[in-house]
C-alpha cells in the first residue's frame, strides 16, 4: 500500500492552544473557535506552522474537555462543525497545519456508549468499558488499583454490585481496547477528522490504552498501585501499530503522543519509523525534574546538571532511533516562568531557557502565553482554582497528618491552573480576552505582561522566540544536525553543538545570576553570534546571558 505518511513533521514548530482560555469573541467568559480564528494572523507573524488544540469536542467539561461525550461534534459554547470546518481553512490559508488532541483512553460518563453499558447489561456498549463485579458482594471494588488524580480506580454502579474503572476522575470512564469493535469506531472518529482536513492528533495518555488483564490486587501499594499493570501495558504497541496502518498511513498526518512516565526505551519503541506507531511522544523526564518520582506534589529544589542530564539522555537515546519533541510549558504544567533556573521579572532567563530547549533536536512546541512570558497565577485560595486534579489532591491530603499550610501552599504553585489562566492580549480590564469576567480569574500582573506591551518592545520575548522560529526555519541543520553537549557537568552553564555537513550551530545559555567564565568561549567569534540577549558580549557570560554562533563550514 502506498503510505502518504511523510516527515512535515519534523519541520514544525506547533503551538498549543488551550481553547478555553485563548480569546473569547461572544463574551461569555469562555474562550471559543472564532476567537481562535480573530489571533491566527498573530500566530503567522509569530511564525508557527501547526496549532495542536486541546479538545473542542462536546464535553461535560469535568476535566475541560479532556472527558468527551461526543466525539464527532463540538462544545457548543466553543462553536459549532462550521466554526470549525472555517478555522481548518483559514489556518490552512496561512499555512498553519492542525492537529487534534484526541482524548481515546477514556470517554466522559455522559457518552452514550457508557450511558448505554451501564443502563443495559446486554448492551454491545457494555464492553466498551471495564465493568467488573466488586469484592465482598460488590461492597468493595475489584482491586486496589489508584488513578492519578489520587482516587480508587474503580466506581460502582448505582444500585448494582458491579464497578467500573477509571484512571482519571469518576467521570471519566476508561475504554476497553481488547474489543475489536471499539478499535474499529475509534478508527472511524480518527478518519472522520482527517477527513475534514485536520493534519494529526495529540494522543492523550496513549500509553495506558493497554492494560494488563489479570486485575488483581498489587502487594505491597506503589504509590500508583496498579501502574505496572496500565503503563505501557502489554498490546500497546499492537495497536498504536493498527492504528498506523489502518488510518494514519492512509494520511499526511502526524502523531505526537502522550506518554506518562516514560522511560528512554519506551520513547525508542514508540517513535521508531520501522514500527510505525507514533511520530513522537512527549516524555517528561526534564519537566518531571524538579519533583521526586514524577509527583509535582513532592517538588524539589531545580538543578541544573540534573535538568541537563535528562534532556540529554532524550537526545542521545533517540539518535537514529527515533524523533523528540521538544517543550517546557502545557497545559498540566505550572508556567516555565519562575521553573527550570529562571526567575520571575528577569526576561534575559527566560530567553536563555527559551534557547535552551528550542534548538534541540526535534520538534518545538510553544504553549499559549509562554511566548510572551506568561507567570504563574499566584493563587491565595481554593475558589480561585477551577481544577479537578487540584480540587481531588486537596481533599486527600487534608486527610493525612501534613502540615496544612505547607501542603495548599504546595497545590496553590503546583495547581494546572497555573497554566489555564486566559491570555492576556492588553491591559484592559479583562486583557483583552473577553469583556466580561471570565471563567477563571485573570493574573494580576497583566498590565505587565500581555500582547500588546510584548509587541511593542523590540526586547520582549515575544520577538526572541520570533527570532529563533526564523532561524530554525532558515537553518535545516537546527531540524537535521547532530547534537552534543558541552561541558555537561558545569552547573551554570547549559551548551551543546548541532552539527551537519554544512553548518555548526553552538547554542550557550547561562543560568546563573552573576558572570561565568567558560573555557569553551574561547574557541567561538563574536562575529558568529546569530541570536543573543546582550548586546555587547564580555569575555565571560552575563547573568543569563544566551548566544546562539552559526558556524558556516563550506
Ligand atoms: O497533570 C498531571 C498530573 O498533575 C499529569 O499526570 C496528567 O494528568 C497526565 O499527564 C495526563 O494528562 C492528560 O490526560 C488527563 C488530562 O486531565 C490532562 O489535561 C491531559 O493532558 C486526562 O485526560
Ligand atoms: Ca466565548
Amino acid at each position: 500500500m502506498n503510505n502518504k505518511h511523510t516527515n512535515w513533521y519534523k519541520n514544525a514548530v506547533i503551538y498549543q492552544i488551550y481553547p478555553r482560555s485563548f480569546c473569547d469573541t461572544n463574551n461569555d467568559g469562555l474562550g471559543d473557535i472564532n476567537g481562535i480564528i480573530s489571533k491566527l494572523d498573530y500566530l503567522k507573524e509569530l511564525g508557527v506552522n501547526c496549532v495542536w488544540l486541546s479538545p473542542i469536542y462536546d464535553s461535560p467539561q469535568k476535566d475541560n474537555g479532556y472527558d468527551i461525550s461526543n466525539y464527532t461534534d463540538i462544545y457548543p459554547p466553543f462553536g459549532n462543525m462550521n466554526d470549525c470546518k472555517k478555522m481548518i481553512a483559514e489556518m490552512h490559508k496561512r499555512g498553519i497545519r492542525l492537529i487534534m488532541d484526541l482524548v481515546v483512553n477514556h470517554t466522559s460518563d455522559k457518552h452514550k456508549w457508557f450511558i448505554d453499558a451501564i443502563k443495559d447489561k446486554n448492551s454491545p456498549y457494555r464492553d466498551y468499558y471495564y465493568i467488573r463485579k466488586g469484592k465482598k458482594n460488590g461492597k468493595k471494588p475489584p482491586n486496589n488499583w489508584k488513578g492519578f488524580f489520587g482516587e480508587g480506580a474503580w466506581t460502582r454502579i448505582e444500585g448494582t454490585d458491579e464497578w467500573y474503572l477509571h484512571l482519571f476522575t469518576k467521570e471519566q470512564p476508561d475504554l476497553n481496547w481488547e474489543n475489536p469493535k471499539l478499535r474499529e469506531d475509534i478508527k472511524n472518529i480518527l478518519r472522520f477528522w482527517l477527513d475534514l482536513g485536520v493534519d494529526g492528533f495529540r494522543c492523550d495518555v496513549i500509553n495506558l490504552i493497554s492494560k494488563k488483564q489479570d486485575f488483581k490486587s498489587r502487594f505491597p501499594k506503589p504509590a500508583l498501585t496498579g501502574s505496572d499493570a496500565f503503563i505501557n501495558g502489554p498490546r500497546l504497541h499492537e495497536y498504536l501499530h493498527e492504528l498506523y496502518r489502518d488510518v494514519y498511513a492512509n494520511y499526511d498526518c502526524m502523531t505526537v503522543g502522550e506518554a506518562v512516565m516514560a522511560t528512554s526505551k519506551v520513547n525508542i519503541s514508540l517513535t521508531d519509523p520501522a514500527r510505525e506507531e507514533l511520530d513522537m511522544i512527549f516524555n517528561f523526564s526534564h519537566t518531571d525534574s524538579d519533583n521526586i518520582g514524577g509527583v509535582k506534589y513532592f517538588y524539589r529544589k531545580f538543578k541544573l546538571t540534573r535538568f541537563k542530564n535528562r534532556l540529554n539522555k532524550q537526545q542521545v537515546s533517540l539518535e537514529g532511533k527515533g524523533w523528540n519533541s521538544l517543550f517546557i510549558e502545557n497545559h498540566d504544567q505550572r508556567r516555565s516562568v519562575g521553573r527550570f533556573g529562571t526567575v520571575e521579572g528577569n526576561i534575559n532567563s527566560s530567553k536563555a531557557l527559551g534557547a535552551t530547549y528550542f534548538f534541540l533536536k526535534g520538534t518545538p512546541f510553544i504553549y499559549q502565553g509562554q511566548e510572551i512570558g506568561m507567570r504563574n497565577a499566584h493563587f491565595k485560595s481554593m475558589d480561585e482554582i477551577k481544577d479537578v486534579e487540584s480540587h481531588n489532591i486537596k481533599g486527600i491530603l487534608d486527610k493525612m497528618p501534613l502540615p496544612k499550610k505547607k501542603m495548599q501552599q504546595i497545590i496553590y504553585d503546583v495547581s494546572r491552573d497555573n497554566a489555564r489562566t486566559p491570555m492576556i492580549w492588553d491591559n484592559s480590564e479583562f486583557g483583552g480576552f473577553s469583556n466580561i469576567e471570565p471563567w477563571i480569574r485573570l493574573n494580576k500582573d497583566k498590565d505587565i505582561v500581555n500582547v500588546k506591551n510584548a509587541l511593542e518592545d523590540k526586547n520582549s520575548l515575544y520577538y526572541f522566540y520570533q527570532e529563533m522560529i526564523k532561524f530554525k526555519k532558515e537553518h535545516q541543520v537546527i531540524t537535521d544536525g547532530s547534537f552534543k553537549m558541552i561541558a555537561i557537568n558545569n552547573p551554570h552553564i547549559f551548551a551543546y553543538v548541532r552539527e551537519n555537513e554544512d553548518e555548526k550551530v553552538v547554542v550557550i545559555s547561562s543560568f546563573s545570576n552573576k558572570p561565568r567564565k567558560f573555557k569553551y568561549l574561547e574557541r567561538l567569534c563574536d562575529s558568529d553570534i546569530k541570536i543573543t540577549n546582550y548586546e555587547k558580549h564580555e569575555k565571560a557570560l552575563q547573568p543569563f546571558e544566551v548566544r546562539v554562533y552559526l558556524i558556516d563550514k563550506k
